[in-house]
């Protein structure tokens, strides 16, 4: 604290304060100030994060009802309704390659390549209408687990009345296979499992002793059918009437092999194993559960399944090894109506544990046997054993929470410390903003015995369902791409252009530019077009650079692109109005920003220029001769940093070298500008020869930008002089 007190005066009176004036505050005063007490302080010490260091885990949250696009039977699609985010793993453990997160509304599922962070692939599922069970992976992410919501018949686009619901409207798990190598779901590869129209809800892959089994929740197994038009009590009334939903015992492994020796039925295309011969090959089983069940979470050891119902006040843990004991005996004590064998809830079940109103969803600690569960109606977080079957705290969160999640606290192999409470309400947390509140996401300390609310965080834009943290080393990132890739396809693209080949192409009415991107211009800087001409820009970023991202919009032609280091991006569209469009970049890239500009001109068809009048010369000898010293006086400093930079190890900093790459790309440059100001010079052309010194100097503020950027990398990184 003291230390904290001398360092700040010191800065005051550093930047040339009188101490009297500005006294600092001492911890105390600031405390006192903010009405502060010493849990807050405690609070305060675990979740900042001091300038120049980094978090230890990276969460990954669902947006909820927001998304932007896609396209589904020709339809395009604005939104999105994202639940469950899910990290790639290998044997269970979290391994940081990918994230996989479904689409409830539109039965879709994304893949995200954790090393640039893109939406590589969107998969439309070929027999749903809504699925709510995705994405849950198997332990080496051989198959993305997505399970139906809400029945509906299985074949596109056709109508059966809803008086048919028991014969024609089906639910089922899709088992998308993932390829790691090319990074994309196969879906030819990947089938489905045809099941009653019970609801299916969330899902969890079995791991360890449970590899090669899945397990799906359900609700409303009455198979009931609302209809309060028709007088009928509505749906919440008839789909909670029964005791019991079922929870959906599947094996995986065994349905793979099923379906790649032919025993599926194609169904829109897709392979679907039906219920008749998943009974028959004895690969598929009920278990009952409490009412209206939401989450199914196994155990990070892979022996148990915990399933809370949210009208229930207990969870149901359930024993792997009970179930397989049963189905090996035979040990049955019903078939559902479509003939599929029922174990016993006795028979099944480890323990069952009461919790509390309302319990949702479990995660589970880096100590054994502990677990946590969201308890949706009584808003807390019960930590709970679930090998004994006892509840040892609770905490209150700010309300109604959904999801809970702790650091990879769904893998074999969870790192304990925090919890987030996945909030739906934040009324009375933060600044009101209208009628909805922020989402609410609450920090929980969970290394002791007992847990501590640590911070508050409001969440924008759709409700987050649910999160998956990792650790933040997991992650690895690439800097920048090999240049012309194409992120959508990880390939070159087809468009990629390089530096000195650009060029705008025209056939009939199709316009297409190949066209680069460099601070601080894009190359085309003016783009010639006819109304009604379709253009398509193909842009290249050649920047080596970290972090040095470009943009490019065009004005009112509803068009954007963000262009990463090395990165080729088409954007395409039909220049339907005449007049004068300027483009730009979008992303504050350099001094000269703003400059990086352009314009498309949209000419009524048939246009010819009239006569054009000479412009009048701007620039004179003396101009010119000065902008001459500029570049000299430049060239010193830039000698001086390159100086430095060849006199340490600098080949020995791949960031470094890639700058030292980029700078020397520059610097390259002067030469055909330097030939073209002086021939200019020697026509006496001031204008022409001042503008090419004036672009020679660019080249060399560029390129000292970036040395200067080296030379300090190199600093504080301790780079060693080199004889
Ligand atoms: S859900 S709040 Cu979509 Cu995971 Cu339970
Ligand atoms: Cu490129 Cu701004």
């Amino acid at each position: 604290m003291k230390k904290f007190v001398v360092k700040s005066t010191a800065l005051l009176l550093a930047a040339g304060f009188a101490a009297t004036a500005y006294s600092a505050e001492s911890l105390q005063d600031v405390m006192k100030r903010r009405n502060l007490s010493q849990q807050d302080l405690l609070a305060a010490s675990k979740t900042y994060v001091p300038t120049g260091k980094r978090d230890e885990f990276v969460a990954f949250s669902s947006g909820g009802q927001s998304g932007q696009q896609g396209n589904i039977d020709g339809k395009e699609i604005n939104w999105g309704d994202t639940h469950h985010p899910a990290i790639s793993e290998t044997q269970g453990k979290y391994d940081g390659q990918f994230l996989f997160i479904n689409d409830k509304a539109n039965p879709r599922l994304a893949v995200i390549d954790l090393r640039d962070f893109e939406t590589k692939q969107i998969v439309v599922n070929p027999i749903f209408k809504s699925e709510h069970g995705g994405a849950f992976v198997t332990p080496n992410t051989e198959y993305v687990i997505e399970a139906a919501q809400y029945a509906s018949p299985l074949e596109n686009k056709k109508f059966y009345p809803l008086e048919e619901f028991n014969e024609k409207y089906r639910g089922g798990v899709t088992y998308w296979k993932f390829d790691r190598k090319e990074g994309r779901i196969n879906p030819k590869e990947s089938f489905s499992l045809e099941l009653p129209p019970y609801s299916q809800d969330l899902s969890d892959a079995g791991k360890g002793p449970s590899d090669g089994w899945s397990f799906t929740n359900s609700f409303c197994s009455e198979r009931y059918v609302g209809g309060i038009e028709k007088g009928r009590p509505p749906y919440e009334a008839g789909c909670s009437a029964k005791d019991t939903d079922y929870l959906h015992v599947i094996n995986w492994k065994k349905a793979a092999e099923l379906v790649a020796a032919g025993k599926a039925k194609k169904i829109n295309g897709h392979n679907v194993l039906m219920m008749e011969t998943a009974i028959k090959e004895g690969i598929l089983f009920l278990v009952p559960e409490p009412k209206s069940p939401h989450g199914v979470d196994v155990t990070p050891d892979g022996k148990f399944l915990t399933v809370a119902g949210k009208l229930d006040t207990h969870v149901s843990v359930y024993s792997f090894e009970k179930i397989q004991a049963a189905i090996k005996a035979g040990k049955f004590e019903s078939k559902d109506p479509y003939g599929i064998p029922v174990i016993g809830m006795k028979d099944a079940l480890h323990t069952q544990v009461q919790l509390g109103l309302g319990p949702l969803h479990t995660q589970y600690d880096s100590k054994p046997c502990i677990a946590y569960t969201s308890l949706y109606v009584d808003s807390q977080v019960v930590k709970w054993n679930h090998c004994e079957g006892k509840v040892l705290d609770k905490i209150s969160v700010h309300y109604n929470i959904g999801h809970l999640m702790t650091m990879e606290g769904d893998s074999a192999d969870p790192k304990g410390r925090y919890l987030v409470a996945l909030n739906k309400l934040a009324i009375d947390r933060f600044v009101p903003v209208g009628p909805l509140h922020p989402q609410n996401h609450q920090l929980i300390d969970i290394s002791n015995d007992k847990m501590q609310l640590l911070y508050d965080m409001p969440v924008p834009l759709g409700e987050p369902h649910y999160v998956v943290a990792i650790e933040a080393a997991k992650l690895k990132p690439g800097v920048r791409y090999k240049v012309g890739t194409d992120s959508r396809t990880d390939k070159a693209h087809p468009g990629a252009t390089k530096a000195g080949e650009e060029e705008t192409v025209k056939k009939g009415n199709k316009i297409t530019v190949y066209g680069t991107l460099i601070r601080s211009h894009i190359t085309p800087e003016t783009i010639e077009a006819e109304v009604g001409d379709e253009i398509t820009i193909h842009l290249t970023n050649l920047e080596r650079a970290q972090d040095e991202t470009h943009g490019f919009t065009v004005s009112t032609y509803n068009t954007h692109a963000s262009v990463e280091p090395g990165k080729t991006v088409t954007v395409k569209f039909k220049a339907d109005k005449e007049g004068v469009y300027p483009y730009y970049c979008t992303e504050f890239c350099s001094a000269l920003h703003l400059e990086m500009q352009g314009y498309l001109l949209v000419k009524p068809k048939g246009w010819k220029p009239g006569k054009v009048v000479a412009a009048k010369a701007v620039y004179t000898e003396t101009d010119y001769k000065a902008t001459v010293k500029k570049v000299v006086d430049t060239q010193v400093v830039i000698d001086s940093v390159v100086g430095y930079i060849t006199s340490v190890n600098f080949k020995d900093f791949p960031d470094v070298v890639n700058m030292v790459d980029d700078a020397t790309d520059q610097l390259n440059k002067i030469k055909d500008a330097k030939a073209k100001h002086e021939a200019a010079a020697a026509k006496k052309d001031w204008d022409q020869a001042n503008l090419w010194a004036e672009q020679v100097w660019q080249y060399q503020v560029k390129a000292a930008d970036i040395g200067l950027r080296a030379k300090t990398y190199l600093e504080q990184n301790g780079a060693k002089k080199v004889k």
